[in-house]
């Protein structure tokens, strides 16, 4: 069984396209990670309860939640989605959260240029505790102007061996897409590390 680390804050379930009975095969520890007020956990918002608020309310340390989802190709994979705080003073508490992680989305603000400096230092931050882990860079509020180079985003994802997608929690778009794409590379994480 794998080891997710420190105890689940909150845990909500959510069966998504569940057909008939099926066995749930996977397990996967995905991380949201990136500078503070990206939109991490209006992401995960949308995704569990299909909901979006402009409110800014600071995630405290970390949240969790669990989802059922079918990932194309590899049946339901139960994901447990850790939302660390962004902001910099929680830094010295996040280390322990990447423990035992699959995949991290690396979000950024395509309307606040400064959320892209930081990229590489979350790959790295992570990496400490997880070398190698797969990384999915999520452009996110694509719905506001970009005022971010977003085509060389997409190509140092590339070049670094990244997933790369667009997303909005707003207006809903690319969000069911994200998490799929996480639980395949987490899955797929799983495999390679056994
Ligand atoms: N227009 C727009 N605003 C968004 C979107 N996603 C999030 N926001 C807004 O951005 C602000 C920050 O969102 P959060 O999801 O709380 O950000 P976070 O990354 O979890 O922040 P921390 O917990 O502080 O690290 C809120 O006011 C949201 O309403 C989006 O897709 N479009
Ligand atoms: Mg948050």
């Amino acid at each position: 069984m794998t080891n997710f680390g420190p105890q689940k804050i909150t845990t909500v379930e959510k069966v998504k396209t569940v057909g008939q009975k099926e066995e749930v095969l996977f397990h996967v520890k995905v991380i949201l990670a990136g500078d503070g007020a990206v939109g991490k956990s209006s992401l995960l918002r949308r995704y569990v309860f299909d909901d979006f608020t402009e409110q800014h309310k600071m995630t405290i340390g970390m949240d969790t939640h669990t989802t059922l989802t079918r990932v194309p190709g590899l049946g339901l994979v139960k994901i447990h989605t850790w939302d660390l705080a962004g902001q910099p003073q929680w830094s010295s508490v996040r280390e322990i959260f990447y423990l035992g992680s699959h995949a991290m989305a690396l979000v950024f603000d395509v309307n606040q240029p400064e959320t892209v400096k930081h990229l590489p230092d979350w790959v790295h931050e992570c990496r400490k505790q997880v070398p190698n882990i797969p990384v999915l860079v999520v452009a996110s509020k694509i719905d506001l102007p970009s005022r971010v180079p977003v085509d060389k985003i997409a190509r140092w994802a590339k070049n670094n061996g990244h997933g790369y997608i667009e997303t909005s929690s707003k207006n809903n778009y690319n969000v069911e897409l994200m998490f799929e794409k996480l639980g395949t590379l987490g899955v797929n994480f799983v495999l390679k590390s056994r």
